[in-house]
C-alpha cells in the first residue's frame, strides 16, 4: 500500500467517524429540542421518568438472571444515582463506531442493549433505549461501570456530549453498573424529585421482580428516609398490599401461573368485602398497561366462564338464573396480572394497552385450568367467592329495577307521591310534620288519629335494611326506603338538597321495645349516612309513646316511666290503698286506637318528642359503625346494654 492509499483510507474512517459524530450530535439536538417526544412531558412526570429508563436497565439485568441488588439515591442537589450488581456494561471498543460501547449506549438513539441478537427483548417505551435520552436530558452524567471483574471504567458526559472517552478508574473485583446523574434545569419545569412517587413506582418494580432487592435513599439535606423493597411472593404479595385495610373474604391470594413458548404469565387474585368494582392491575414486561390488551381481556373472559361453570356445577345458580356477568364476579376483587413477552405489541392512546393476541389465549388457558382446579380443591373459599357475587348480582337486579321504577313513576321529578304515604294538606314545610310509623296497624291508628291539616303519616313494615351493609343503588331500590326518599323530597347522598325538604320535622314513631329501637337505630342509620344534613339542622325526631296504661273505673292516665307509673297510680289512688288500679303495659303502638294515640304521642299540645342531635358527630359515627358494621360481638354487647334504654336512644 502506497503511502497516497494509506492516507486515502485513513480519511475515509476519519469521514465516517465524523459522518456518525454528526448523526449522533444531531440526535442529541433532535432530543433536547423536543424532550416532549422522547420523554412524554418535561413537567414532574418526565423528570420522574428519567429515573425510570436507567432503573429499567438494571431491571433488565435482573431478568436476565445476573443482576439482583438496586439501589436507588436522591443525593444532594437531586442528583440522581442508580447502582446495581448486574455485568456491568460492555466496554470494549464498538467496530462501526470506533467508541466504547458504553458512550454508544449512552450517546446513540435508540441504540438500547438489544445490540445482535440472543438477549431478551422487551419492548415498550423507551425501555433499553432510554440512556441517551436521559443522557441528553441531563446538565451532566456519569457511567462507572465493571464489565471484566477487573477495571471499573468512568464516562462523563455534558448535555449528552462525552467529556472524555471511557478510561480506567481503578481496580475492582465487583462487577456492575452505576450511573449518576442531574437532571437539566433547562428543560424540566421543575427538578426537585418527589420521594414518594418514586418509592410507589420502585415498590411496584419490586412486587413484579420476585426476590429483587430495591432500596431507595433519600439522601437530602434534611431528609433521611430509606426503604428496602424485596418481596420473596412476588404479585402476592402485591395484593396483599392493595388489599390493606380491606377486609378479604378469603384469607390467602390465589395465584396461577403458566408459560408457553417466551411467553409466561402470572396471576394473584383476592376478593375483599368492598362493593367497589373489581381493582385489576395488569403488567406486561413490567409496564403497567392501564389501557388494559389480550392479558386483561383473557383473564376477565376466563373467570366469569369459570364462575359460572362452578355455581352451575354446584347448583348454586338455578337452572332458570341468568349467568353472573362479569362485573358481578369482579366486585371487590383485587387482581395482579403479570405477563412477560418477547415482542410486545403496545396500542392505544397512550400506547399502554397489550395487542399480541397469543396472551389472550395463554392468559385465558391458566384460569380456565388452574383457577377452576382451584376452586374445586377449596369448596370454602369457592362458596364465599359465589356468595359474595351471588350478591352483588341481586344487588345489580335490585339497582335496574329500582331504576326502572323511578322511570316508571317518574320518581322525584313529578311530585307523584309513594302509596303508603298519607300527607297532610298544609304545603308549607315549616309547619309540616311526617310521622313514619313502623308497623301497618300503628300506621292505621295514626292515619285515623293524626291532624291531617299538618301531619303525614309514612307507614314501613318489616325488617328494614341495613343500610350500613349495603350498596347505594341497592337503597334507592329498597321498597321502604324508596317511598320514604320520595315522602322527604331531598334526594340522597351527593344529590341531597335540604331546601327541598317537605317536613320540618320528621318523627320516627315505633313501638316502646328492643324491636322498635331496632327500627329506630335502622332509620337513624340511613339518616346519618345518606342525609346527615337532617339531623344537623334538628329536623329529626323520636316520638315517646307512653309505657303504661292505668286505668281507675272510668278514669284512665298513662305514664311513660317506671317512676311516672308509680307517681300516677299513687295520685290514682288518692291515699285510698283499698282502690283497685288497673296497670298494664302498651305491648306496642299498634294496640292503641287512634284516640289514645293522638292523645298521648301526636297532640302537639301534649306529647312529648326527643329531638335527635349530632353533637358529637364522632361518637355517633362510632356507635351506627358498632350497631351497624361488620364486627358481631361489639354489636351483641351494644345491644345487650343498651336495650334497656332503647326508647331513650338519643344519639
Ligand atoms: C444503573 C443502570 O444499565 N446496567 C446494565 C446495562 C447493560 C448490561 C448490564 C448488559 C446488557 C447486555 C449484556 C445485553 C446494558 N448493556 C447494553 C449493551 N444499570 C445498567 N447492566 N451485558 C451487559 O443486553 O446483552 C445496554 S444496557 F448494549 F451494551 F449491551
Amino acid at each position: 500500500m502506497t503511502e497516497i492509499d494509506k492516507r486515502q483510507e485513513q480519511t475515509a474512517a476519519e469521514e465516517v467517524y465524523d459522518e456518525s459524530q454528526i448523526r449522533i450530535l444531531k440526535g442529541i439536538e433532535a432530543v433536547r429540542v423536543r424532550p416532549g417526544m422522547y420523554i412524554g412531558t418535561t413537567s414532574v412526570r418526565g423528570l420522574h421518568h428519567l429515573v425510570y429508563e436507567i432503573v429499567d436497565n438494571a431491571i433488565d439485568e435482573a431478568l436476565a438472571g445476573y443482576c439482583t441488588k438496586i439501589g436507588v439515591e436522591i443525593l444532594e442537589g437531586d442528583v440522581i444515582r442508580v447502582t446495581d450488581n448486574g455485568r456491568g456494561i460492555p466496554t470494549g471498543i464498538n467496530e462501526e463506531t470506533g467508541v466504547s460501547t458504553v458512550e454508544v449506549v449512552y450517546t446513540v438513539l435508540h441504540a438500547g442493549g438489544k445490540f445482535g441478537d440472543g438477549g431478551y427483548k422487551v419492548a415498550g417505551g423507551l425501555h433499553g433505549v432510554g440512556a441517551s435520552v436521559v443522557n441528553a436530558l441531563s446538565e451532566w452524567l456519569t457511567v462507572e461501570t465493571n464489565f471484566d471483574g477487573e477495571d471499573l471504567m468512568e464516562q462523563r458526559y455534558s448535555r449528552g456530549v462525552p467529556d472524555y472517552p471511557l478510561r480506567p478508574k481503578g481496580k475492582s473485583a465487583v462487577r456492575g453498573t452505576t450511573v449518576t446523574f442531574k437532571p437539566d434545569p433547562e428543560i424540566f419545569e421543575t427538578t426537585v424529585f418527589d420521594y414518594e412517587t418514586l418509592l410507589t413506582r420502585l415498590r411496584e418494580q419490586a412486587f413484579l421482580n420476585a426476590g429483587l432487592a430495591i432500596s431507595l435513599a433519600d439522601r437530602r439535606e434534611g431528609a433521611g428516609r430509606h426503604d428496602e423493597l424485596c418481596y420473596e411472593g412476588g404479585i402476592r404479595e402485591y395484593v396483599k398490599f392493595l388489599n390493606e385495610g380491606k377486609t378479604p373474604v378469603h384469607s390467602e391470594v390465589i395465584y396461577v401461573s403458566g408459560a408457553k413458548g417466551d411467553s409466561m404469565a402470572e396471576i394473584a387474585m383476592q376478593y375483599t368485602t368492598a362493593f367497589n368494582d373489581g381493582n385489576i392491575q395488569s403488567f406486561a414486561n413490567n409496564i403497567n398497561t392501564t389501557e388494559g390488551g389480550m392479558h386483561e381481556a383473557g383473564f376477565k373472559n376466563a373467570l366469569t366462564r369459570v364462575v359460572n361453570q362452578y355455581a352451575r356445577g354446584k347448583k348454586l345458580l338455578k337452572d332458570s338464573d341468568k349467568n353472573l356477568s362479569g362485573d358481578d364476579i369482579q366486585e371487590g376483587l383485587t387482581a395482579v396480572i403479570s405477563v412477560k413477552l418477547t415482542d410486545a405489541q403496545f396500542e392505544g392512546q397512550t400506547k399502554t394497552k397489550l395487542g399480541n393476541s397469543e396472551i389472550r389465549t395463554l392468559v385465558d388457558g391458566i384460569v380456565s385450568d388452574k383457577l377452576a382446579a382451584f376452586l374445586e380443591e377449596n369448596p370454602s373459599v369457592a362458596r364465599a367467592i359465589l356468595t359474595k357475587a351471588i350478591d352483588a348480582s341481586r344487588a345489580r337486579e335490585a339497582a335496574r329495577k329500582a331504576r326502572e321504577s323511578v322511570r316508571r313513576k317518574t320518581g322525584l321529578e313529578s311530585g307523584q307521591m309513594p302509596e303508603k304515604l298519607q300527607d297532610c294538606n298544609e304545603r308549607d314545610p315549616a309547619l309540616c310534620e311526617l310521622y313514619v310509623v313502623e308497623g301497618d296497624s300503628a300506621g292505621g291508628s295514626a292515619i285515623q288519629g293524626r291532624d291531617s291539616r299538618f301531619q303525614a303519616i309514612l307507614s314501613m313494615w318489616g325488617k328494614m335494611l341495613n343500610v350500613e351493609k349495603a350498596r347505594k343503588d341497592k337503597i334507592f331500590g329498597n321498597d321502604k326506603l324508596y317511598p320514604m326518599i320520595v315522602a322527604l323530597g331531598t334526594g340522597i347522598g351527593d344529590e341531597f338538597d335540604v331546601e327541598k325538604l317537605r317536613y320540618h320535622k320528621i318523627i320516627i314513631m315505633a313501638d316502646a321495645d328492643v324491636d322498635g329501637a331496632h327500627i329506630r337505630t335502622l332509620l337513624l342509620t340511613f339518616f346519618f349516612r345518606y342525609m346527615r344534613p337532617l339531623i344537623e339542622s334538628g329536623y329529626v325526631y323520636s316520638a315517646v309513646p307512653p309505657l303504661y296504661k292505668l286505668i281507675r273505673g272510668k278514669t284512665v292516665r298513662v305514664a311513660y316511666s317506671d317512676e311516672e307509673r308509680d307517681r300516677v297510680s299513687a295520685e290514682m289512688r288518692e291515699n285510698n290503698p283499698n282502690v283497685k288500679i288497673d296497670i298494664s303495659r302498651f305491648k306496642g303502638l299498634g294496640e292503641m286506637n287512634p284516640h289514645e294515640l293522638w292523645e298521648t304521642t301526636m297532640d302537639p299540645e301534649k306529647r312529648t318528642l326527643r329531638r335527635i342531635t349530632m353533637d358529637d358527630a364522632l361518637r355517633a359515627d362510632h356507635i351506627f359503625n358498632v350497631l351497624m358494621g361488620e364486627e358481631v360481638e361489639p354489636r351483641k354487647a351494644w345491644i345487650e346494654e343498651n336495650a334497656q334504654y332503647a326508647v331513650n336512644l338519643d344519639i
